[in-house]
């Protein structure tokens, strides 16, 4: 985590030409791995229809893979670090259950619970694009698709502006 450097409950990987890293320095999208120096793999063919499906082009540059294990959870935030910030994000639930927090465009302010299941789609476009949101806690046992238990979310991302 930025500043204080210590880890996130949730852990992550990258797909795609670009990969949304943490460090004490900051939030940023790189093309390669912090640790290995190497290129994310590709983003599946699968996914990248979905988002063809679902937003059009231009095509997602990045897949954020987030891994939770049971205790797991993500604070309330905005993804904001896109220079393409007027472009959907959609993400994709895999595995346990999850209590997805919505709120609106100022942090403190009135938010919804949503469960998340496996399979579940999200797509933050329009207003609900900048809007306040995290995932309070992981719903221990109620998929068995994850080995050894937990979640998966995958997060579909445009980051650069096309030219
Ligand atoms: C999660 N999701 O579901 C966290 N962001 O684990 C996100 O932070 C998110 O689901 C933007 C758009 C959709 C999302
Ligand atoms: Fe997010």
């Amino acid at each position: 985590m930025p500043r204080t450097g210590r880890p996130f409950s949730v852990r992550m990987a990258n797909m795609g030409p670009l990969g949304w890293v943490s460090d004490v320095r900051g939030y940023r999208y790189q093309p390669t791995h912090p640790f290995t120096g190497r290129p994310w793999p590709p983003i599946p063919e699968r996914l990248r229809a979905l988002w063809r499906a679902l937003v059009g082009s231009p095509e997602p540059e990045c897949c954020l893979v987030n891994l939770y294990r049971v205790g797991a959870k993500m604070g309330l935030h905005r993804d904001e670090d896109e220079e393409a910030q007027e472009l959907p994000v959609l993400s994709v639930s895999l595995g346990d259950a999850a209590i997805f927090r919505l709120g609106g465009l100022a942090r403190r302010g009135p938010t919804v619970s949503l469960r998340l299941e496996s399979g579940d789609v999200v797509l933050l476009a329009g207003a609900s694009r900048h809007a306040y949101h995290g995932i309070d806690r992981i719903l221990a046992a109620t998929s068995d698709l994850v080995p050894g238990g937990g979640r998966i979310n995958l997060t579909l991302r445009r980051v650069t502006r096309p030219a």
